[in-house]
């Protein structure tokens, strides 16, 4: 997979608000948030989106979901709730073309979304 933006900020060659790090996982603060809280939860590993996740990846997905959900409980989010989306290709609106699970909090949410 081609280099991204994310690949960038784990490897600290563009600055980001980092708010969780643990070995496989990183959680930086959205450049453009779209709720009170808005932190993107990434693995290390690249896997440019959830389509492209395989049975490997199984464990690491799983981390992935822990980590947003330790930290929204570590913050004093869950018991109010939050939102945890992965948008996946075009019609999904992914953009950045790293597996990321978007944490959504402070507000409350709408369904459906847009
Ligand atoms: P998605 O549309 O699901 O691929 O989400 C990509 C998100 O990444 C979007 O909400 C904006 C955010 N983003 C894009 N570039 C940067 C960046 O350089 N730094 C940070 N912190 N967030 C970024």
């Amino acid at each position: 997979m081609s280099d991204t933006i994310f690949a960038k900020i784990i490897r600290r060659e563009i600055p980001a608000d980092i708010v969780y790090e643990d070995d496989d996982v990183l959680g930086f603060r959205d450049l453009n948030p779209q709720a009170p809280v808005h932190v993107l939860f990434i693995p290390k590993q690249p896997i440019a989106s959830l389509d492209a996740a395989d049975a490997g990846q199984a464990e690491l997905l799983g981390k992935l979901l822990l980590a947003a959900a330790a930290y929204a409980r570590e913050q004093g989010l869950a018991e109010r709730g939050y939102r945890a989306v992965i948008n996946c290709n075009e019609d999904g609106g992914q953009t950045v073309y790293h597996l990321h699970v978007h944490l959504l909090a402070g507000r409350r949410m709408q369904w459906p979304p847009g």
